[in-house]
């Protein structure tokens, strides 16, 4: 018998934390962010949509990730066409990861090229100014992280690229780098599944994979088209700690998905689009900034030992 999974990240009273309303200029909408904690604040970087459909990224600070948010009062980080091509249409869904070695954030990006969106890799030290390095993939791929480490003596990206091959349904991939420029050895790490499943056409990574005791602790997206539109839901993943190609367990159910009116009704309803996350180690308890509806930024937490013990007793694919 399918034993349902208990609910584990469970809104704050406070969603949705940000919104078009909040912002310093006009804009449309503010939703999928990078999140990190940066000393004593924590940082969203947010996808924000102004008025024409394009996107840029633009900082959020506060000192305890839920209020008090300082946003820049002018676009943080730009698309940048004259010089990157790639970014034509904007920039958007960040997800970033501290790289000890470098002592450096870098940030995935995705930048919507005339090809198509693709993965785009800039480095930070202050989330004030960043070094682009350029694209990494060629389109269609979106939905990537860094690993915050090398594993052996490679950087590891996980990310989606999107096929024509095999129908509909696009799974997730992982691939290896020297030095985080020049990317290969690719595998599928997760597949989407079929039929009636709530990951069943497409799948992406959420925000970047997080250590732990137990592995690497990934959540991803997965989209069940209706004919009422998409509906996104995510759920988690547990990789091999010394070789995150190796996947130790799956949830066979999502373990976030849209509910609230913030997370249903807007620019594009039934979504929830998680791209960050925090660890906060003291109180053994996991924040998670999602997008709503592509329209808002809302927040979920869970604590960690609650989500390890569920994940360890989901099967092995
Ligand atoms: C995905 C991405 C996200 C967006 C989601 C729902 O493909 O483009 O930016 O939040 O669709 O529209």
């Amino acid at each position: 018998m399918h034993k349902p999974a208990p609910r584990l990240f469970k809104r704050h009273p406070a969603n949705p934390l940000l919104h078009a309303a909040l912002w310093p200029y006009p804009v449309n909408s503010v939703f999928n962010a990078a999140a990190a904690q940066v000393g004593d604040e924590t940082v969203l970087l947010t996808r924000v949509e102004d008025m024409r459909g394009i996107s840029h990224l633009n900082v959020a600070r506060s000192p305890d990730g839920v209020g008090g948010w300082r946003i820049d009062p002018t676009p943080t980080l730009m698309a940048d066409p004259d010089k990157h091509p790639e970014e034509i249409w904007g920039i958007e869904d960040p997800r970033v990861v501290f790289l000890e070695e470098m002592n450096r954030w870098a940030v995935c990006y995705v930048a919507y090229s005339r090809g198509g969106p693709l993965v785009s890799l800039a480095l930070t030290d202050d989330f004030r100014t960043f070094d682009r390095v350029g694209p990494i993939t060629p389109p269609e791929d979106k939905d990537a992280a860094l690993f915050p480490r090398k594993i052996g003596d490679r950087w590891v990206l996980v990310h989606r690229p999107i096929t024509s091959f095999q129908g509909p349904e696009q799974h997730i991939w992982i691939s290896h780098s020297p030095d985080l420029k020049h990317w290969g050895d690719h595998k599928i790490l997760l597949h989407s599944r079929s039929g009636s499943w709530w990951d069943a056409y497409k799948i992406g990574l959420g925000p970047p994979p997080l250590e732990t005791a137990e592995g690497w602790l990934m959540m991803y997206h997965g989209v069940r088209v209706t004919a009422s539109g998409a509906l996104y839901r995510a759920g988690l993943a547990l990789l091999d700690i010394d070789d995150p190609t190796k996947v130790l367990r799956r949830t066979d159910e999502w373990v976030f998905a849209p509910r609230e009116p913030y997370e249903r009704y807007g620019d594009v309803g039934d979504v929830v689009f998680p791209c960050g996350w925090i660890y906060d180690e003291d109180q053994d308890r996991i924040r998670l900034y999602y997008g709503a509806a592509d329209t808002c930024l809302a927040l979920a937490t869970a604590k960690m030992s609650d989500v390890l013990d569920y994940i360890l007793a989901c099967p092995k694919p």
